[in-house]
């Protein structure tokens, strides 16, 4: 059996327990994203942030993908939200079946908002379907505007493309225009948030973003 051939049947079955996943959690009414980004664009911290901002208005459960290490789980769970670890066993990405397997130790119908922070890697992720609703991705002023080129299929994948570290601005030279410019050219349809998960500037836009997404859910304007 060729690479390619094998490639192939490992992507047919991770859509399959993929869409079985979004079956799941269409049932049990909880609004799933799935948050990708290159290794330390801020995940874990801007997840951090919106667990303690949406907890009181929101059931919410984080899932996270950490190759060695526990510690994204811990930070997650220090907020006082179930925040389970997948360890993608030396894999790049999360996939479709060890989501299903987290989930079976989570109470989905509890659940308004399941996140799940993907392993760090602009490239694998995006490859994945994990049966969530959404993809959002994170692309840090720290990385350099050129990376809508370079990896193209996460930004076109992505409803929205969450622009953090704006802080750091300053001291890069992020050209913050070429990079929107570049992303939505690749996805015109690509929603575009300014924030810092350190400062908060742009924190309460994505909390509303979120919030919004959950409702239309509900409402059964998911697409
Ligand atoms: N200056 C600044 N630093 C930030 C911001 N957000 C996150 N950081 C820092 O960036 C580093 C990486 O943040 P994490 O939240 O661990 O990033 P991550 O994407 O979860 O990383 P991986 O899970 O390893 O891919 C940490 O030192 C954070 O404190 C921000 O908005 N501004
Ligand atoms: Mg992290």
């Amino acid at each position: 059996m060729t690479e390619v051939t094998v490639a192939q049947e490992v992507l047919h079955d991770n859509t399959r327990d993929a869409k079985a996943n979004r079956q799941r959690f269409d049932e049990a009414g909880v609004y799933v994203l799935n948050l990708m980004s290159g290794p330390g664009a801020g995940k874990t911290t801007l997840l951090e942030r919106t667990a303690e901002a949406l907890k009181a208005r929101l059931k919410v459960a984080i899932i996270t993908g950490d190759l060695e290490t526990r510690r994204d789980a811990d930070r997650l769970g220090s907020h006082g939200i179930p925040a389970l670890q997948i360890n993608p066993g030396g894999a790049c990405h999360i996939e479709a079946h060890q989501i299903a397997k987290a989930c079976d130790r989570l109470e989905l119908k509890a659940l308004d908002l399941l996140i799940i922070e993907n392993v760090g890697n602009l490239v694998c992720p995006a490859e994945f379907e994990l049966g969530e609703h959404d993809k959002a991705m994170i692309l840090s002023c720290a990385e350099g505007h050129d990376k809508p080129g370079k990896y193209p299929l996460m930004f076109r994948e992505s409803r929205a493309m969450l622009l953090n570290k704006i802080d750091l601005l300053p001291y890069t030279d992020f050209d913050l225009d070429a990079a929107v410019r570049d992303a939505r050219a690749l996805n015109p349809k690509l929603e575009v948030l300014k924030m810092s998960a350190r400062t908060g500037e742009g924190l309460e836009e994505w909390f509303g973003w979120v919030e919004a997404r959950c409702q239309a859910l509900r409402a059964g304007r998911s697409s």
